[in-house]
């Protein structure tokens, strides 16, 4: 496979500074040797320049840094249509505000392939806020509402390209969701297989009903993943910590399972914290998942087969 590494050090859509390091932190935890020595093309095209900032103003008082988001969202934007040109590309954040950006990239790009674009978003938090509705003002808090065509980003944030189909949409690992996002996700159709769902199911039976979905539908898969997806006892480099999330194997088994399944073609890294990080062990865990995502496996296994034809 060849692999694309873009850096997105944007901080200004979480509360706290210090992601602007993640890209930093994640190079530094061998994630491009790691790719290599399990055999793909590695191309780092270095970090993401964002473009001039604009004044804007919006009714929402709390909203904080819309025009730098909303420069760092077209910069970025344009940077992942690039990027994912005949290869996988693996953006590096940078607070979950990048994935505005990264998902209207790569949406562009599979609605010129003519194939639907799924996404698996692994966090705590859906980000389904609309400028409208966020109260901390935190713009990593909106990507997911943004990509999927929710109403109200028009003017503030740029025009999308084309708009992620709710209905294409797994969260997993959800156990912070605000009211207004509870009431957005029920009616717009997004799956929804919150902390709760995985205690009772597991979370292979939940991820494998997705895969086979996006199997089926001959789709192109983006996997966004937030630090604080993880329990924070194992990933403590985020800001915005919630007990309860995923284990270490239960991580590793989702990334597994996305590997033998084939149909990964883009991902984020995201919410990293350095200046939060214990001697660097946030950053190789996530750089560890990434290789389970990639290929690295306990023993060999055969690949399964799913129900699609891609
Ligand atoms: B992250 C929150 F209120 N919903 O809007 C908000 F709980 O990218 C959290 O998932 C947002 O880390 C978390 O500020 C954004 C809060
Ligand atoms: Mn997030
Ligand atoms: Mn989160
Ligand atoms: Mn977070």
């Amino acid at each position: 496979m060849r692999c694309r590494i873009v850096g997105a050090p944007v901080q200004d859509g979480a509360g706290r500074m210090g992601c602007e390091m993640g890209p930093s932190a994640l190079r530094t935890a061998g994630l491009v040797a790691m790719l290599k020595e399990l055999g793909h093309e590695v191309e780092d095209l270095g970090q993401v320049q964002r473009g001039d900032v604009r004044p804007l103003v919006h009714g929402n008082a709390a909203l904080k840094a819309l025009p730098e988001i909303n420069a760092w969202t077209v910069a970025i934007a344009q940077a992942a249509y690039e990027a994912s040109q005949d290869a996988m590309p693996i953006f590096l954040g940078g607070d979950h505000s990048i994935s505005a950006g990264t998902l209207s990239g790569v949406a562009r790009r599979a609605a010129e392939a003519k194939r639907p674009l799924f996404v698996l978003w692994l966090d705590a938090h859906p980000d389904f806020h609309t400028l409208e509705t966020t109260a901390s003002g935190n713009l990593h808090g909106v990507p997911l509402a943004y990509a999927s065509g929710r109403p109200g980003f028009a003017g503030y944030f740029p025009d999308l390209p084309v708009a992620v189909e709710p209905s294409h949409i797994c969260t997993l690992g959800l156990r912070s969701i605000d009211p207004a996002e509870r009431h957005a996700l029920n009616e717009t159709g997004v799956t929804v297989h919150d902390m709760r769902a995985i205690d009772e199911h597991g979370i292979a039976p939940l991820l494998r009903a997705f895969i086979e979905r996006v199997a089926s539908a001959g789709g192109m898969l983006h996997v966004s993943l937030d630090v604080d997806f993880l329990e924070p006892s194992i990933a403590p480099a985020v800001g915005t910590t919630v007990p309860g999330g995923a284990t270490f194997r239960e991580a590793h088994l989702t990334m597994e399972m996305l590997y033998d399944s084939g149909l990964v073609t883009s991902l984020d890294l995201v919410e990293l914290n350095p200046f939060l990080d214990e001697r660097g062990r946030t950053a190789t865990l996530m750089v560890d998942l990434t290789a389970s995502l990639m290929g690295r496996r306990i023993m060999d296994r055969p690949t399964r087969s799913y129900s699609g034809s891609h």
